[in-house]
């Protein structure tokens, strides 16, 4: 069967947050391309952030049997019209969604022009879908998979176990062309690489221990090395939720790379305490080349690391910006700026991050994102579909969504202060940041 995947684009006037200036490649199509190609359908990877008017054309003349759709929480509006349009132009093919909002608010795409939704992992069940409808049978009961039947959906029960290991390396010649293109920030073009996947920690603000049933699940190193090895970028994002939690694993992975004289200049997330319990790890990642970590530092009050369940303590993330300073490694800062915040906040924020010399801070505005606890129930969320339902186009944590202590317009004025004084910090890479407004 042609099989096309499809990563949706965030609406254009929403651009200034949405799809921001950060475009990756489509790792998680890349994977089910792989997996498809196993039972030998033929495929095709279209990424619409890139090629935003090229639907149409492509549903055209590729003419696929089923089109697969991911989506972020923020993309999921678009991946409904997207598969609106595809039955339009091809009423007989198949319409399939899955990733994050699919596995935990599958209600979203409870609708006419979507037929199967598949949540969690995806290889596995969209295989046994392909395979079921290549032998005619529309309505399997495939584990993981919620499938139109006579209008309503049914659940095909839940996802079977996460065998990491038994995933095929993701495809990446089907973006061979677009692969120059994929950036963030200082890296261009970048590769991701995936070594773990979930997290032990609780984090209030953060699905990700939610959506992994708080299991932290580990690749083989010896794979990871050869997919590394294999990837012809010379950045590497590591995409691991927490890519250093077992300090002695990532040591094995790091002296494993260094004897297949594997270099890249990687990049990757890592705890607070994660830096401070085992620095050494830490060293001999920037050994073989670990130039930068994403630091989620999120809050700079006692008050505000104990409502998000961070378990750190301030002093432990200087100690962390210290080591990293001494070992040559640098830091992306990331902070939630919560919606309490007053003017007081803001302002002690500026000061920490003046204070600390953070090079390369990064905002986030405190989001309920599915699956976490602050999406509870929609009572909170203020920008609301006429179905009720929130608008998903805004769950980038860029705009705001639900109340703020401040009035509304004076959170956001502030908020984008925030980049506007560390703004030199990113004009050598954000070519967009005067563009943030407003909205
Ligand atoms: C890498 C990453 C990024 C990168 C690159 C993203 C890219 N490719 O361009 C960067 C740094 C740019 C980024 C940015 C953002 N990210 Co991000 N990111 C991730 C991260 C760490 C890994 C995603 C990934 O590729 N995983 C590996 C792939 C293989 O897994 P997967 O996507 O889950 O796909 C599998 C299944 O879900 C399923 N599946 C997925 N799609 C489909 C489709 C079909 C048809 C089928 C059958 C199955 C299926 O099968 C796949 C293969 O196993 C995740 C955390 C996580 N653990 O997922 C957050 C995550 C996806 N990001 C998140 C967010 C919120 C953002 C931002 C909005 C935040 C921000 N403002 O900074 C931006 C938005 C950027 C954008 N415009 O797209 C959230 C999304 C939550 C949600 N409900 O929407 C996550 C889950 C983190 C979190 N804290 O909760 N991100
Ligand atoms: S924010 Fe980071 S440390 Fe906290 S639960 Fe999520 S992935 Fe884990």
């Amino acid at each position: 069967m042609k099989i096309l995947l499809i990563w949706p684009n965030s609406p254009a006037e929403l651009m200034e947050g949405g799809d921001l200036e950060a475009i990756s490649e489509p790792i998680a199509l890349e994977y089910l391309a792989a997996g498809a190609q196993l039972d030998g359908h033929q495929v095709k990877i279209l990424d619409l952030r890139l090629h935003p008017t090229d639907l149409d054309m492509t549903l055209n003349e590729f003419a696929p049997d089923v089109i697969g759709v991911t989506a972020y929480s923020m993309h999921i509006l678009s991946a409904l019209k997207i598969c609106l349009r595809a039955k339009q132009l091809l009423p007989g093919c198949h319409t399939v969604v899955g990733g994050h909002h699919a596995t935990l608010l599958p209600e979203d795409f409870f609708e006419p022009q979507i037929d199967f939704i598949v949540c969690g992992e995806g290889v596995r069940p969209f295989r046994v879908l392909l395979t079921s409808l290549e032998n005619n049978r529309e309505n399997p009961a495939i584990a993981g998979v919620w499938t139109r039947r006579d209008g309503t959906f049914v659940n095909g029960g839940p996802p079977s176990v996460f065998l990491i290991d038994e995933l095929p390396l993701p495809d990446r010649s089907l973006v061979a062309a677009d692969r120059q293109a994929y950036f963030i920030d200082w890296m261009r073009p970048v590769a991701l690489v995936r070594t773990s996947v979930g997290c032990p920690y609780r984090c209030t603000f953060c699905s990700l221990w939610k959506i992994m049933e708080g299991q932290y699940i580990m690749r083989n190193i010896d794979a990871v090395v050869q997919e590394i090895a294999g990837v012809q970028e010379e950045f590497v994002f590591l995409i691991d939720d927490e890519a250093f939690i077992n300090g002695p694993r990532m040591l094995k992975l790091a002296q494993a790379l260094k004897a297949a004289g594997v270099y890249k200049r990687y990049f990757a997330y890592c705890r607070v305490d994660t830096m401070v319990r085992q620095p050494g790890v830490l060293a001999a990642w920037r050994d073989i080349g670990l130039e930068r970590l994403f630091m989620g530092v999120d809050a700079i009050s006692e008050k505000n690391l104990l409502e998000y369940n961070k378990k750190i303590k301030i002093a432990q993330i200087e100690t962390a910006f210290k080591l990293a300073a001494d070992m040559g490694i640098k830091i992306f800062a990331q902070f939630v700026v919560n919606t309490d915040f007053t003017q007081r906040e803001f302002k002690q924020l500026r000061h920490f991050i003046e204070h600390n010399r953070i090079e390369y801070p990064s905002f986030t505005v405190l989001t309920p994102i599915p699956g976490t606890q602050l999406l509870n129930n929609f009572d909170n969320v203020t920008e609301l579909q006429p179905n009720g339902r929130p608008n998903w186009d805004l769950f980038d944590c860029q705009n705001v969504v639900v109340k703020t202590s401040l009035p509304k317009e004076e959170f956001k004025r502030e908020y984008v202060n925030l980049y506007h004084s560390f703004a030199g910090v990113y004009q050598q890479f954000r070519r967009g940041v005067n563009r943030m407004a407003v909205n």
